[in-house]
């Protein structure tokens, strides 16, 4: 019999914020092991919490801020933390990972988790010690831009705790607004944001004391410092330190993957100037996530209105407000990239909604012409979206939303899944990209799966069965594993680390020997669990649950490629359907994509499988 000792604290921090209590809620053994933490943790905590069917933007809605047991320990990049709750944007699973001190400083606090219900009646800071939980006025907070807001938390609580926040974005419930920390890491796309925002929360303080005690400090510092040495000796990595996710530009452009006018192309004439060469000539610095010795987080300097600024830079933004705007401008790129930090908005969806907006104005649905290109007019926008002021007003509640306001076909270019924006990969000649997107946890995020590098491997024209094959094992290992023990995936993604080491890591520092048929039954488990937390959300709202879902826009079926080697290009439905029917049969899913009862059940979760599919 397993005894839980070490690794994890066994416990999580219920914060009502409505009556101002908290208390400390015990995690048993069996459910850490069955789901880890992180992601998996969210998702069992909001399973089991959260009223059927409630309202995101309600009181009854969960907060949640998970670890797992590898984070915060000295092995490669452990600062990540999981922002999870009921999405406003997509009224499913929704969470986002940020490389943030919090995170550390969560897991010193002595608890797993934070579960935070309710809403408090004015603005309102928590802070968060070993000692417990203070409630404080939040007044003079509200209001605050992000970057105001990381400011003046440091002058009145100092350098040494960490800093959780919402910008204007949350604060006017944005659908996509998301949790900021370290004046722009940014986490939680679908929404969350927003969700803190309903719950007048404007920002999270966290001082802990210890770290949990793992089962083997010696052979934790022994497999971390091995690791840490691995990595500096790998091919790629004065390139990725130099570059990070920035080189991807020059990549997507190569591979015609860089979304492109609203993603009706995949190449950019102007790509040259928004490049990861361009942004190491302008980097002032770099820095990392706790833990982390391949820093990835570029600084570049850029100029607005005749001053100068600092901008965090990354492929996804870079992309977004760049080659799917029309906007070939380093400069301008880095200054809404900043924008989007600072309003507290994700930049993936503000991007997408932005493209799409003014390819509807291009069509006439939208009064007020935008061109593709018009900085200034994309800059404004961009405030007024945070602040919900004209226009913004639509636009704040994402595209999904606003094609089915708009109407006209315009659903044909609305790109989404399942509400949430699609991320930085065209896949008019990707089709197992294409299925990751339509298959993930949270909507379409390139989070679960990256597939389009294996693809351009495979064969990008081919539909064969082994690609959904190869999408579930990735999906595993990405979505369902490095989300919940919680580690940033960059080490093994970007220069290769040897995915034995997290056996090792997590024999450490729980004293417990997962295997990897056992750690793959975990991400199953979360799979199966977040699919029927969509399902159970969707029939409460009187929709069944159906593979329609799982599919990405018609734009990627219907309108070919027209520019880049791949001209001619599109996604082949009845392709795509046989590797969606593949995936659900690896995933033991039927063909509405629904987990079957036997499934559910094998998977250790059988009154999911009643609730789902009736107890008899
Ligand atoms: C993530 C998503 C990404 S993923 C990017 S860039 W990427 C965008 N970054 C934004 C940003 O910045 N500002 C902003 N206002 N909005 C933004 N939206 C977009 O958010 C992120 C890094 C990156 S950089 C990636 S790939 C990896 N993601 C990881 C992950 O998801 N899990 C994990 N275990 N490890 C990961 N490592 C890498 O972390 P979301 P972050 Mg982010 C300026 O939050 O909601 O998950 O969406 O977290 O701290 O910024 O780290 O080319
Ligand atoms: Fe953070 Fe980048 Fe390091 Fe990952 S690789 S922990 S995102 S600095």
């Amino acid at each position: 019999m397993y005894h839980l000792v070490y690794g994890w604290s066994g416990k999580a921090l219920y914060i009502d914020i409505g009556r101002e209590e908290y208390k400390k809620i015990s995690l048993s053994s069996a459910v850490l092991r069955m789901f880890i933490g992180g992601r998996g943790l969210a998702a069992k905590l909001l399973w089991d919490l959260n009223p059927v069917g409630v309202e995101p933007l309600s009181p009854e809605n969960h907060l949640i801020l998970s670890t797992g047991p590898l984070t915060g320990y000295p092995i490669p990049s452990s600062g990540k933390l999981v922002i999870a709750s009921k999405s406003p944007l997509t009224g499913g699973y929704g969470d986002g990972n940020v490389g943030t001190k919090a995170a550390v400083e969560l897991r010193k606090s002595g608890v797993d988790a934070v579960i935070i219900k309710g809403a408090f009646q004015r603005p309102s800071l928590i802070r968060i010690t070993c000692k417990g939980v203070e409630f404080l006025n939040g007044d003079e907070y509200w209001g605050l831009t992000a970057h105001e807001t990381e400011s003046k938390l440091r002058k009145e609580f100092g350098s040494k705790p960490a800093y959780l926040y919402i910008g204007p974005a949350g604060e006017n419930l944005v659908k996509y607004a998301t949790i900021i920390s370290e004046y722009g890491r940014s986490g939680g796309r679908p929404g969350m944001g927003a969700v803190a925002g309903s719950k007048k929360l404007k920002a999270v303080i966290i001082e802990g004391c210890n770290l949990p005690e793992a089962a083997d400090k010696d052979a934790l510092l022994k497999a971390g410092a091995e690791a840490y040495i691995d990595l500096k000796k790998k091919p790629s990595y004065s390139f990725w330190v130099r570059q990070g996710t920035m080189s991807t530009i020059a990549w997507s452009q190569k591979n015609s993957a860089l979304p492109t006018y609203n993603f009706r192309e995949a190449v950019f004439d102007g790509y040259e100037n928004i490049t990861g060469d361009v942004m190491e000539k302008l980097r002032v610095r770099n820095e990392a996530c706790p833990y982390c010795n391949m820093p990835c987080r570029n600084y570049i300097e850029y100029e607005v209105d005749g001053s100068k600024k600092i901008a965090e830079m990354d492929y996804e933004p870079t992309a977004l407000f760049g080659s799917n705007l029309g906007i070939s401008d380093m400069n301008a790129v880095a200054h809404l990239s900043d924008l989007a930090d600072d309003m507290g908005l994700d930049a993936i969806s503000t991007g997408n909604v932005l493209g799409f907006a003014i390819e509807a104005s291009q069509h006439g649905l939208i009064e007020e012409k935008i061109e593709w290109g018009d900085y200034d007019r994309i800059k404004d926008l961009i405030i007024d979206i945070a602040h919900r002021e004209g226009m913004g007003d639509d636009l704040a509640n994402g595209v999904a939303w606003l094609s089915r306001k708009l109407g006209h076909g315009s659903e044909r270019y609305a790109m989404h899944v399942k509400g949430l924006e699609i991320s930085a990969y065209d896949c008019h000649a990707a089709p197992g990209m294409a299925l990751a997107y339509g298959t993930s946890s949270i909507g379409a995020h390139h989070k679960d799966a990256w597939f389009i590098s294996l693809e351009i491997q495979m064969g990008r024209d081919s539909y064969a069965p082994e690609k959904a094959d190869k999408l579930v094992w990735m999906q595993n290992i990405r979505g369902g594993l490095f989300e919940s023990f919680v580690t940033c995936r960059l080490p093994w993604v970007e220069l290769g680390l040897d995915l034995d080491y997290y056996l090792r890591f997590l024999k450490a520092a729980t004293g417990v020997s997962f295997t990897w048929d056992e750690l793959h039954t975990i991400a199953n488990r979360v799979y199966a669990l977040i699919r029927s937390f969509w399902i159970r959300e969707f029939r409460a709202k009187g929709i069944e649950w159906n593979r329609m879902f799982d599919y990405p826009p018609d734009r990627w079926f219907e309108e070919p490629l027209t520019q880049g080697p791949l001209a001619g290009s599109k996604l082949d439905r009845k392709g795509y359907d046989k590797l969606l029917s593949r995936y659900y049969e690896i995933r033991g899913w039927d063909q509405n994509g629904v987990p079957k009862k036997d499934t559910l059940e094998s998977l250790g979760l059988p009154e999911v499988a009643n609730l789902i599919h009736g107890s008899n």
